[in-house]
């Protein structure tokens, strides 16, 4: 062990030192950053990805290099843990440490985790690594391989895959649950696509349903992915792929841009009433949208999918009558008319968590069903072993009657189209697909179950976001003192209003959302509760002005 570390020490001085004396986060988003600050972060990750195999008894662990929806010149990279999920959060601050370690104290950062966590060094180590479009990728692809084998791992490279492919491969290495299949991009679509064709049946369409959408890939490694998934689809939905790598990464495209200026990405063309699809640049994300006869643009997110997948799952699980709990989760950000759309109207139990995956997904995880997304887009449906058992079961069971062996059937198929493992927008598509397909629905359809209050998000620049700490998933404020106060005597002036504060965990911001019964209401809201963060949290610059 004492030679590996003091090679890895070496090489690393050699070929990838640590530049600057800034400190760097594994946040919600692993690291991100500009590209060009990365090298030695990606060699460093390498590194640890090879601890933390050894230290899951040597099963395989991702590596995504990506910067999701940032612009092009950032990049940044993940791990992902053995069942296909987020790195465990103790190991986030393993990854802060080392990241930040001198390089003449690389050795001994290294030797404080493998003692921490009593680490078998003779354990085989297997790293997953992936990579996004971006131009920097490979060569960050390169630093953490050689992280990775300078360390004595072994590699499984893929190339550029999408992060919910890796997830998800990752996951069929380990062979974890019998959902999954084949750890290869042909062995995904083989399985979702098979199964999404078995649920539409030999007729594609059905009421007003048409089974043909616009996507947008954001340019990114969605539209490039899809493009194979294509071959899979045949005729049971048309796909016209626009923004396809052809221009611009992330600009003025893809499913952030949209989210969050709530109008068209460029480059897809218009056509009234047309189902759109947006994606962000590394395809764990998807919103829809359409442009109505009066040029009007309808944004349907993250709520909108969760609301419409909760509804019809509801559906199955009372005809199927297998006694299983279903549960939805959102984040403070959820629309405030999409939460009492699901609890009083869909009468599906719903939480609240803080901002980020992996609160959300282990949530989901204490329901037989979960079902979770974020509002920008981000989320998918899990089962509990209990839950897949009771559906596979049942599915076989030809004794019970037509309805219910349907029902049961719909679900465990519908299963097999989910990628459990993380949000993955091209899966999230063809259950959307799949559900409005069944309900005979078109967009507006879907729009017309609930109408969203307006609302707004700003940015507002401190000197430390850190003084601003929440509690209540995010919706209260306990410090700067005062601050919810404000916040609190502000919302009462408005129908309908709410307002919450938080530091974002990607960006060095404090972010500001507001909801009210108008447009013109929730702006106003917005720009009143960033001047009191302004105020009071320290803020730094002119005043903040609308996005
Ligand atoms: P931060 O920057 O912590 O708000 C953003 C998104 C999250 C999540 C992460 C990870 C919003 C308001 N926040 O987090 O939902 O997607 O990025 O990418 O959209
Ligand atoms: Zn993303």
């Amino acid at each position: 062990m004492a030679d590996v570390v003091s090679n890895v020490k070496k090489v690393g001085l050699e070929k990838y030192p640590r530049q600057g004396p800034r400190n760097i986060q594994y946040g919600t988003a692993g690291f991100r950053t500009r590209a060009e600050d990365l090298d030695y972060v990606l060699y460093r990750v390498g590194l640890l990805a090879v601890l933390r195999s050894k230290s899951k008894g040597g099963a395989a662990i991702g590596l995504m290099i990506t910067a999701s929806h940032n612009p092009e010149p950032d990049n940044g990279v993940k791990l992902i843990d053995p069942f296909g999920e987020m790195l465990q959060q103790r190991w986030e601050k393993f990854a802060t440490r080392l990241a930040n370690a001198s390089d003449t104290e690389l050795d001994s950062a290294l030797l404080e985790i493998v003692e921490a966590e009593s680490i078998s060094w003779e354990t085989q180590a297997l790293v997953c690594v992936g990579q996004d479009t971006r131009p920097s990728s490979p060569g960050l692809a390169q630093a953490a391989v050689t992280g990775i084998r300078t360390m004595g791992g072994k590699v499984n490279d893929y190339g550029i895959v999408t992060t919910p492919m890796l997830h998800y491969f990752v996951a069929c290495i380990n062979n974890i649950g019998s959902a999954y299949s084949e750890p290869t991009e042909d062995g995904y679509f083989k399985k979702i696509i098979t199964a999404f064709k078995k649920l539409r049946g030999d007729k594609p369409e059905n009421g007003k349903y048409v089974p043909s959408v616009m996507f947008d890939g954001a340019n990114g490694v969605g539209a490039m992915k899809l493009e194979a998934g294509l071959l899979h689809l045949h005729d049971s939905l048309q796909v016209q792929l626009y923004n396809n790598g052809t221009g611009q990464l992330n600009y003025k495209c893809g499913a952030d841009y949209i989210k969050v200026q709530q109008c068209a990405p460029v480059g897809v063309p218009q056509k009234s009433n047309a189902r759109c699809v947006s994606v962000d640049g590394d395809a764990d994300r998807i919103v829809y949208y359409y442009i109505d006869t009066h040029d009007k643009f309808h944004l349907l997110d993250g709520d909108r999918i969760a609301t419409l997948i909760a509804g019809y799952l509801m559906e199955l699980i009372k005809k199927s009558d297998l006694g299983l709990q279903l549960g939805l989760v959102q984040t403070a950000y959820a629309n405030g008319s999409s939460t009492s759309y699901i609890s009083k109207t869909l009468k599906v139990p719903v939480a609240c968590v803080p901002t980020g995956v992996k609160h959300l997904h282990h949530k989901a995880m204490e329901y037989d069903i979960g079902v979770y997304f974020e509002a920008n887009g981000h989320g998918t449906v899990t089962f509990s072993d209990f839950a897949t058992r009771c559906i596979c079961s049942a599915a076989e069971d030809l004794s019970l009657p037509a309805d219910q062996l349907h029902a049961t059937e719909t679900l465990a198929t519908l299963m097999d189209v989910i990628n459990q493992t993380v949000g993955d927008a091209i899966s999230d598509m063809l259950i959307v697909e799949t559900v409005l397909h069944a309900r005979g629905w078109s967009i507006e359809d879907w729009e017309a179950t609930y109408t969203d209050l307006p609302n707004r998000q700003l940015k507002v620049v401190v000197k430390d976001r850190r003084v601003i700490e929440t509690t209540d998933a995010e919706r209260v404020c306990v410090t700067p003192a005062g601050l919810q106060d404000q916040i609190n005597m502000l919302v009462k002036n408005f129908p309908n209003g709410r307002s919450f504060v938080r530091p974002s965990g990607t960006e060095d911001i404090v972010r500001v959302y507001a909801e009210a019964d108008t447009q013109a209401s929730a702006d106003r809201l917005a720009l009143q509760v960033a001047s009191v963060v302004h105020q009071l949290a320290g803020g730094i610059g002119s005043p903040p002005v609308p996005e």
